[in-house]
């Protein structure tokens, strides 16, 4: 279908190795789109490059982390030499830490807040201009269930994504006359390593996320290909600075009354 086609496209995912990122990746090469990722080492690229291939995937690694402005440059001026000017970006690469508030040193909520905030900041600025001299693109910010709630631990992750979301908005704003729109997904609980600590067997959050879902289950990787192609492609040109929860339900939930 012409309208979600991504074909002639150069997609660029950042933590793209592995988890969520790799998910879209995948989603975007199979609609046309010629992949490229990066990760904070060269094991990870190699992993991910290897796992591309093995779905059949062409896709270029990088290494560089997304809080390094000169690293980030870099690594853009490289891309758009070796494989051309990036069409759509998603912003995935994110660490959580699940520390109680209190216990928490201003050292690991900086660190937070620096990958999961900042680091869309700087690669978002530095892909823009390629974006703009080729007259368009895609920015995609991986929010979360915590752009919008609170939990107990994850006071620093919820600042960022609260202010992702907020720099979505504001991205989409300012950048919107150059024909760049600027959304965000966000997902639910999702099965992926990020998430792995809170679904071990007999772990009383599996229950809890399972009975907090209308879907009553964890989401999958697959289940944001869809929202992601959607976002990423022509059938979106006029939905701009909105976020698109892929949350089976939660967040119009008020929770299970009880019996
Ligand atoms: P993940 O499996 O931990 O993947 C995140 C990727 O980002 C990893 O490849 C990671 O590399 C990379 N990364 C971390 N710091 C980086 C840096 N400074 N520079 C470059 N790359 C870096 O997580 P995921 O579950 O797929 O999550 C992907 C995104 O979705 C994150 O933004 C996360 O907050 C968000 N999200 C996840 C869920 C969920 O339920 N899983 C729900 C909502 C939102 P290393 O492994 O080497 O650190
Ligand atoms: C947590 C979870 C979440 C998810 C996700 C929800 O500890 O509450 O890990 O933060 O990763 O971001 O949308």
């Amino acid at each position: 279908m012409k309208l979600f086609d991504l074909s002639g496209k150069i997609a660029m995912v950042t933590g793209g190795s592995y988890g969520i990122g790799y998910a879209l990746a995948s989603a975007f090469a199979q609609a046309g789109a010629k992949i490229v990722f990066n990760d904070i080492n060269q094991e990870m690229v190699d992993k991910g490059l290897a796992a591309y291939k093995a779905d059949g995937i062409e896709a270029y690694g990088y290494v560089f982390d997304v809080t390094d402005e000169d690293a980030v440059n870099a690594g853009i001026a490289r891309i758009q030499k070796e494989v051309g000017v990036i069409d759509i970006l998603v912003n995935n690469a994110g660490i959580i830490k699940r520390i109680p508030a209190l216990e928490m040193t201003a050292k690991e909520f900086r660190q937070v807040i620096d990958i999961d905030l900042n680091g869309p900041f700087i690669v978002s600025k530095a892909v823009a201009p390629g974006m703009i001299a080729k007259g368009g693109g895609k920015i995609i910010n991986i929010c979360s269930m915590m752009s919008e709630l609170g939990r107990e631990t994850v006071s620093a992750y919820a600042a960022a994504k609260g202010g992702l979301k907020m720099l979505t908005k504001n991205l989409a704003v300012e950048w919107a006359e150059h024909n760049i729109q600027v959304n965000g997904i966000g997902p639910g609980y999702i099965a992926t390593p990020q998430t792995a600590p809170l679904r071990e067997p007999g772990h009383p959050f599996n229950d809890f996320i399972i009975g907090r879902t209308p879907a009553a289950r964890w989401g999958t990787t697959e289940d944001l290909q869809g929202p992601a192609i959607f976002l990423a492609s022509p059938a979106s040109d006029f939905v701009n600075g909105h976020v698109l929860y892929v949350d089976g339900g939660i967040l119009a939930y008020i929770g299970k009354q009880p019996k």
